[in-house]
């Protein structure tokens, strides 16, 4: 294609590819079992770079699909409609600590765990986690602002960007807003391109904010018998004047996958219906100690089956990996679909309990696991030996629509944290009404007229 020669002719063939070897491995992402192809794969080595090929684009209308890990769970960095996969792996160097202003620079390539891991050298905390936080970049983690585990206590990567660098779908290069910790300076386009899933540009340099690192973390796991009384509890940790840093759901379907799927080792009891995975932290030991009985109280109030504490900083990873691996692992179990529910807290007894019945309904396993604490319940649907018809069809889409729905009832929406991307749009019009649409549309087109950047994602 004469198009695909000029690029080459651009910017040369180590940052432009069409060789089929290199267009498979930017096809899917963590998202079902998608494949797209994109025409050309990218790979850039500085914003320059990235800025004359969007331009190109823009100019000769060839979608560009902004690429990170490729962990999403929403298909958001499927090139669904071909053109160039632009991948942001070379982006990977973290430029500056600024351990006076609690402050660092990054490009949008650096893996979260190795930015955290940085960070904490300095005595410094950066805490949005994802499970994926091995693997994934930051860059990804704005598209969505990912959470985490850590995101009850500390809130999710939106609460910690000060400064975004972008390249504008026309191929412009702005900083969205400036390195302080406040800002009141017109439309905050910070916080507009975050989350806004590689729709309205390409970042390529984030300015987070960063935070003391505190100095210890107790973290209990209590077993229960009844799904419903673990959700019950929830709720009520906080009420009793706690707030963990950490407070995860997980079914026992989902302890068991892991189990079944991977080297890590864990008694499971039969009788046990679900898990909550509790961790506290702070720099007053005793406080937290007091903190941890607290939580005992309302877990025997709520007829919690055990609860076992990790002693070392051993069994603390271990039972951080079981639960992190929870996503990966049922994936080897069965293909499934990712619905990232969120409800008010407290009405999460109501979600859970709803799921299963949708599921007795329409005939689909279910498992529930993630962040209880935030009301945020990641429903994985199994697969398992349904007919690729009626994984695709209708019936499966009216229950997804069915569990939506009760989202909204219960105070909710259809994504905490894992975005809406390719595989959710056509449920938007359950919690989104047309003039949200309008807006957003028009927002959209200020910045890319041509709709080149992303194309296919978010809306219908
Ligand atoms: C989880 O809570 C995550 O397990 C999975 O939401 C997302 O890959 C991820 O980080
Ligand atoms: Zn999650």
């Amino acid at each position: 294609m004469e198009w695909i020669q000029k690029l080459k002719n651009i910017m040369g063939p180590d940052i432009i590819s069409d060789e089929n070897e290199v267009l498979e491995n930017y096809a899917s992402d963590h998202t079902e079992d998608f494949v797209y192809l994109p025409q050309v794969v990218a790979v850039p080595n500085n914003v320059n770079e990235v800025s004359v090929i969007v331009a190109f684009c823009n100019k000769n209308n060839i979608p560009v699909t902004p690429r990170g890990a490729g962990t999403g769970l929403s298909g958001g960095s499927l090139p669904i409609a071909g053109g160039v996969s632009l991948s942001l792996e070379k982006f990977n160097k973290i430029l500056d600590i600024d351990e006076v202003n609690f402050q660092a620079t990054v490009e949008s390539g650096v893996i979260n765990e190795a930015f955290q891991q940085a960070v904490k050298e300095k005595g410094l905390f950066y805490p949005p986690d994802p499970a994926s936080k091995g693997s994934c970049f930051l860059g990804g983690n704005i598209a969505h602002s990912s959470g985490g585990p850590k995101a009850l206590k500390y809130g999710t990567t939106k609460d910690y960007v000060l400064n975004l660098e972008v390249v504008l779908p026309n191929g412009k290069i702005i900083w969205t807003g400036a390195d302080t910790l406040k800002n009141s300076t017109g439309y905050n386009l910070t916080q507009l391109m975050i989350g806004s899933e590689g729709t309205l540009g390409i970042v390529t340099k984030i300015v987070f904010k960063l935070l003391p690192l505190p100095k210890h973390d107790l973290l209990m796991l209590a077993s229960f018998t009844s799904i419903e009384d673990a959700c019950k509890a929830v709720p009520q940790i906080f009420i009793n004047g706690i707030s963990p840093s950490a407070l995860e759901l997980m079914e026992y379907n989902a302890v068991d996958y892991v189990i079944k799927h991977s080297n890590l080792s864990f008694e499971l009891d039969t009788e046990t219906a679900a898990f909550l995975l509790i961790e506290v932290d702070g720099n007053d030991k005793n406080q937290l100690f007091t903190d941890c009985e607290g939580i005992n109280e309302v877990l025997e109030a709520n007829n919690v089956q055990e609860v076992q504490f990790a002693d070392t900083s051993d069994q603390k990873e271990k039972l951080w990996k079981i639960r992190r691996s929870i996503g990966e692992m049922v994936k080897l179990h069965s293909v499934y679909k990712e619905e990232d529910t969120v409800v008010k807290r407290a009405n999460l007894p109501k979600l859970m309990k709803g799921v299963k019945e949708i599921g007795a309904e329409y005939g689909f396993e279910s498992v529930c696991y993630g962040h209880a604490g935030d009301g945020n319940l990641h429903v994985n649907i199994l697969k398992g030996e349904m007919s690729d018809t009626r994984w695709n069809g209708p019936h499966l889409e009216e229950a997804i629509r069915k569990i939506f729905r009760l989202c909204k009832k219960l105070g909710g929406t259809i994504s905490g944290e894992h975005g809406i991307g390719l595989v959710q749009k056509k449920y938007m019009n359950e919690v989104l009404a047309p003039i949200h649409f309008e807006l957003m549309k028009g927002i959209k087109k200020t910045f890319d007229p041509n709709g080149i950047m992303n194309p296919g994602k978010i809306w219908e």
